[in-house]
């Protein structure tokens, strides 16, 4: 597997470890578990799989915060697992990228548990201590996304240190040289055990100003309620002090540069911010010397995609990076399962998730699918009770936080906990996801997960939609149209956002049908009737 290229375009299937298969009945997914269950990654189709981090760690952030890069935690595995797990996916087809969570780590990580021991110790500027201002608060504005100040105070060292997450997630000072080599040695560390790849937690986290400067707050009128909840006040600053510093490009340079000692290696960075992200991406990824490809939050914000948004928010990348590379997915372990995001109105459930299947598989760039979404589950309606999540017991109810996309895989309607478990897992495995079992889906032509299977197949046989230029029509109602065009292949995608059926003029040209969904019928001309949450494509002879 030596093609160094196979990341353009590829289709990444993220795996959330706690959650996907349990294999010795303790009620939490593990290694081995998803060892077994990767034939289900093989028939979907996918280029890659990206596990969440499994490393050890006291599991305050469910994995990441970790207390030891270079060894499996005992509630998932081992090493030794973890090679077998490598080795089956390769037999497979499939791919390894792993979750570096780089930007912080646990409080419980020794390197942090010395460096807080005294300012004097080996370790004191591994990660961001500062004193106090005179009357005793924090050293400035900087807030955590998860509440509160970014500063937590440390009695020993009679400083404070810097969080971006939990307190229990204290940020590594990447200006240190040292840091940055130690760093760099644990993603040697996966590399020589195989992985091929990683995704990069946080990327644009990783520097912060040396000089503490406050960030400014943030004017009303550029705030961005789809991509910010007003419910966090994280969202009314403009964080240019605390994050994306320009000392980031270099450092990732350097890391480029380890991955080119293995072959075929690739990175995604996920780009948190809600005001810059695709330009963020777009500086990452330009070059092709820093990250091979990054994702921002853009498509995976609450707001519904109209034609409009989607055309705004290719375009709106194409123009800030031309040879930049985007990662793009609908839903992740962070935000809620887009079908109840943006479809929670919508009748026809099914149609929906299909519609939205294809247009992902019909865009530019690479794809990150998030287990269950084959399925087209649904966000888990949990109770307070129930919950994990530190973030969502934080801001509950107005926020209730990432468990609700972070349920348990379900395999098999017949066998309890949908085959996920033998015993109660560590989220209630909700019943209507029980309907959508992978068993019950299976091998039935009009099942949301034979579609996504069809639809993986039929981006990889045109290269158009993974790799092509895009050109995006005037919508019609609520119909989102736009042209692919790579080599001799120019291909139409038609797709309708809407709950009413539309009338659609074809752009000029003599369109052969490939395939559609919705509706059945041969009989194409200039001017088709497209069903609600339908979609159609063809290719100019
Ligand atoms: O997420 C980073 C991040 O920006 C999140 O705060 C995101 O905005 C939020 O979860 C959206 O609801 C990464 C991981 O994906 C997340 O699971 C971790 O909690 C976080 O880093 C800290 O490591
Ligand atoms: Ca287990």
């Amino acid at each position: 597997t030596a093609d160094k290229d196979w990341w353009r375009g590829a289709v990444i299937y993220q795996i959330y470890p706690r959650s996907y298969q349990d294999s010795n009945g303790d009620g939490i997914g593990d290694l081995k578990g998803i060892t077994a269950r990767l034939p289900h990654v093989a028939s979907l189709g996918a280029d890659a799989i990206w596990i969440s981090p499994f490393f050890t760690s006291p599991m305050r952030d469910f994995g990441y915060d970790v207390s030891d890069y270079e060894n499996v935690d005992a509630i998932f595995g081992t090493l030794v697992d973890f090679d077998t797990m490598i080795s089956e996916a390769h037999r497979l087809g499939i791919r390894v990228m792993i979750d570096l969570v780089i930007s912080h780590s646990s409080d419980q990580h020794p390197w942090f548990v010395e460096s807080r021991s005294s300012k004097t110790n080996a370790k004191a500027d591994w990660y961001v201590w500062a004193d106090s201002k005179p009357d005793g608060t924090p050293p400035n504005n900087w807030l955590s996304i998860f509440g509160g100040s970014a500063w937590a105070w440390d009695p020993t060292r009679m400083q404070y240190y810097m969080h971006n997450f939990l307190t229990s997630q204290p940020d590594m000072n990447l200006h240190n040289p040292e840091v940055q080599d130690r760093l760099l040695d644990v993603v040697r560390f996966w590399l020589k055990r195989g992985v091929d790849g990683f995704r990069l937690d946080t990327i644009n986290f990783y520097f912060h100003d040396k000089e503490l400067r406050d960030n400014p707050a943030l004017a009303p009128e550029r705030r961005n309620a789809s991509t910010a909840p007003a419910v966090n006040p994280y969202n009314f600053q403009e964080h240019i002090y605390d994050k994306n510093r320009p000392e980031n490009l270099v450092f990732l340079k350097r890391f480029r540069a380890v991955l080119e000692e293995f072959p075929a290696i690739a990175a995604v960075g996920e780009v948190g911010d809600s005001q810059r992200g695709l330009e963020i991406v777009g500086e990452y990824t330009s070059g092709n010397d820093k990250m091979h490809m990054c994702y921002a939050f853009e498509f995976l914000a609450p707001d519904p995609l109209s034609p409009e948004r989607v055309e705004e928010v290719m375009e709106d990348f194409a123009a800030a990076a031309p040879d930049g590379w985007a990662c793009w997915a609908f839903s992740n372990h962070d935000v809620m399962r887009h079908v109840s995001r943006w479809g929670s109105l919508v009748a026809d459930h099914d149609a929906f998730a299909k519609q939205y299947a294809s247009l992902l598989m019909t865009l530019r760039g690479s794809v990150c699918l998030y287990q269950g979404e084959e399925l087209g589950l649904t966000e888990a309606d949990l109770a307070y009770q129930d919950l994990q999540d530190p973030y969502g017991i934080q801001f509950w109810p107005e926020f209730k936080g990432r468990d609700g996309c972070r349920t348990p895989m379900v395999w098999d309607s017949q066998v309890a906990q949908g085959g996920f478990s033998t015993v109660k897992p560590w989220l209630p495995v909700p019943v209507e996801h029980i309907l959508r079992a992978v068993s019950v889906q299976q091998g039935d032509e009009t099942s949301v997960l034979e579609h996504y299977r069809r639809f993986l197949a039929f981006r990889k046989l045109h290269p158009a939609f993974a790799k092509g230029e895009i050109e995006f029509m005037e919508p019609q109602e609520d119909v989102l149209i736009f042209v692919r065009e790579y080599g001799n292949e120019k291909l139409l995608c038609v797709f309708n956002m809407s709950a009413a059926e539309s009338a659609v003029v074809l752009p000029a040209g003599d369109w052969q049908a490939l395939t559609g969904h919705g509706f059945v019928s041969n009989n194409y001309g200039e001017k088709i009737d497209i069903p609600a949450w339908g979609a159609y494509f063809a290719r100019l002879a």
